[in-house]
C-alpha cells in the first residue's frame, strides 16, 4: 500500500509540464474584423504554441463567418469557447463579436466566408502559423 502510493506520487512529479493547462490568462489577443467584404487583417499571423484569444469583430450589418477548417482542426481551443466554434465555422450576426481562446499549431491555413458569394466578393484570407 506504502508502496504503491509513493509509485502514484512519482508519476504525478513526472507529468510532463505540455500536460499543463495553458495560460489562458496571459494569452495574447489578435483582432480580427470582418467586413463587408473583408477581413482585417487578410493575413493573421500567429506564433505557434502561444495561446492567443481570437478576438472576432463583425463590423457589418450582416451575418458573416470566420470558416478555418483545418485551423480550428489542428488547434488546441479553450474548452468553453469549442461550441463557438462548429464544422470548423464561426458564425457571426450583425456586430456580433466573439472569442476564441486556442494554442495553435504550425502552418499555413486558409481563411474564408462561406456565405453565398462573400469568398468570390473577397472576402477570403490566410492564417499563417510559425
Ligand atoms: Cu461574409
Amino acid at each position: 500500500m506504502r508502496l504503491s502510493l509513493t509509485l502514484a506520487f512519482l508519476t504525478l512529479a513526472a507529468a510532463p509540464a505540455a500536460a499543463q493547462a495553458p495560460d489562458w490568462a496571459h494569452a495574447q489577443r489578435v483582432d480580427v474584423t470582418l467586413a463587408n467584404f473583408s477581413y482585417a487583417p487578410a493575413t493573421i499571423r500567429l506564433k505557434a504554441g502561444q495561446p492567443v484569444v481570437l478576438h472576432l469583430v463583425n463590423s457589418a450589418s450582416g451575418g458573416h463567418d470566420f470558416t478555418a477548417v483545418q485551423f480550428f482542426d489542428a488547434a488546441a481551443i479553450r474548452p468553453q469557447d469549442r461550441n463557438k466554434v462548429e464544422e470548423g465555422e464561426v458564425e457571426l450576426a450583425g456586430h456580433e463579436s466573439a472569442d476564441i481562446a486556442l494554442v495553435p499549431k504550425a502552418g499555413r491555413y486558409p481563411l474564408k466566408c462561406s456565405h453565398s458569394f462573400h469568398k468570390m466578393f473577397g472576402m477570403s484570407g490566410e492564417i499563417v502559423v510559425q
